[in-house]
């Protein structure tokens, strides 16, 4: 399977057109990432909906923080139906930063993923939910009309975040690139799957990747370098040293990045940062990055930003050598 995430931090009608394209190309899934400071994740999937005929929608990923769960419910359950039942949900713990810039106090956010998906299921469901967790209160409420069977991703990188997924999601988007997180991440799942009773196939595993593909190597990793240079400085010390990367060297780009000294961040970008933390490259070494990562037990390929640096282009690269080719 084969996604495409976007940021509505450009215009919800140039989304549209890209999505009717990878729609066109043979994406299964469009995934819209949620955060204040860009535009509503719901009212672009609506546009998303009524512009395209066969791709699924999916919040790529809201949290349960900055709406009530029954609101995710009622939203999601609108999504489904202007769309004729082609919502998905994505939903994790979500950003701490941005938390903070909006007031909003980061608790427990395992318990609360966790409480919060078994509310969303009730809502979903059509059943009066009444739930006294310790971090989602639910009493009584219910939802006027039966939403449907909409599936629920949880983002998830941490172990316990990716034991949750396998125990109670139906599908897992997991922020990296390289086979080698996916081989930890995938134990993890199915550890939280055999758990719960559940086989560990029935979970959908993404990788929701940064992804750049272009004919021109360079021109590929030029448009990667500043997406890497972001991921490595927020990664934790042990993801960096599984890769074999300095900490230290982290440290620098994270400091210059805070300067806003972008002149030093783009230098200080190693190819072994760019090959931890990107699928990046032409369509042959993407393609075969690609096979890599299905070989370990990754069900679903989700091409991140910055897609290249072209994005028409690169799309229609991705449909023909990547999809095309599978
Ligand atoms: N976040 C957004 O805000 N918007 C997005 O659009 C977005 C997209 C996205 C896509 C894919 C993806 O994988 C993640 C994405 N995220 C997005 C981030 C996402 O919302 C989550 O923040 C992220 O996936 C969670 O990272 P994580 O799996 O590392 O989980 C964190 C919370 C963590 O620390 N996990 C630990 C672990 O081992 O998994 C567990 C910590 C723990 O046990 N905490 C306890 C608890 O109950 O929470 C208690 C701790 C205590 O004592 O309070």
């Amino acid at each position: 399977m084969f996604g495409i995430e976007f940021v509505p931090s450009d215009p919800v009608q140039k989304l549209a057109a890209y999505t009717k394209l990878a729609e066109d190309q043979g994406f299964d899934n469009v995934w819209i990432t949620d955060h204040y400071n860009n535009r509503d994740v719901y009212t672009t999937l609506a546009v998303l909906a009524l512009n395209t005929n066969t791709i699924k929608l999916g919040t790529g990923v809201t949290n349960p923080y900055t709406r009530n769960i029954a609101m995710t419910a009622s939203s999601i359950a609108a999504i489904n139906d202007i769309s004729g039942g082609r919502a998905i949900l994505g939903i994790g713990p979500g950003d701490k930063a941005t938390f903070d810039a909006m007031g909003i106090a980061w608790e427990k956010p395992l318990l609360t993923s966790r409480e919060s998906i078994q509310a969303l299921r009730a809502f979903l469901s059509g059943k009066k939910v009444d739930q006294a967790g310790e971090m989602v209160k639910i009493a009584g409420a219910k939802m006027a009309f039966k939403a449907g069977d909409i599936p629920i991703y949880l983002g998830a990188q941490g172990p316990k975040m990716l034991e949750l997924a396998g125990e109670v999601s139906d599908g897992v988007l997991i922020n990296a690139s390289h086979p080698k997180d996916f081989e930890i991440a995938i134990k993890a799942i199915e550890a939280g799957a055999k758990k719960a009773g559940r086989d560990p196939k029935e979970v959908d595993v993404g990788a929701y990747a940064c992804f750049s593909i272009d004919k021109k190597e360079e021109k590929a990793v030029g448009a990667a370098k500043i997406v890497v240079a972001f991921i490595v400085s927020g990664s934790p010390p042990t993801v960096l040293e599984r890769h074999g990367i300095d900490v230290e060297a982290a440290n620098t780009i994270g400091a210059a990045i805070g300067k806003g000294d972008f002149g030093t961040v783009l230098g200080a970008v190693t190819d072994e940062m760019m090959d931890a933390f990107s699928i990046c490259g032409t369509p042959e070494s993407c393609a075969e990055k690609v096979a890599n990562l299905q070989k370990i037990g990754v069900t679903q390929i989700v091409c991140g930003s910055p897609i290249g640096p072209d994005k028409d282009k690169s799309i229609k690269l991705f449909g023909k050598e990547i999809i095309g080719g599978n």
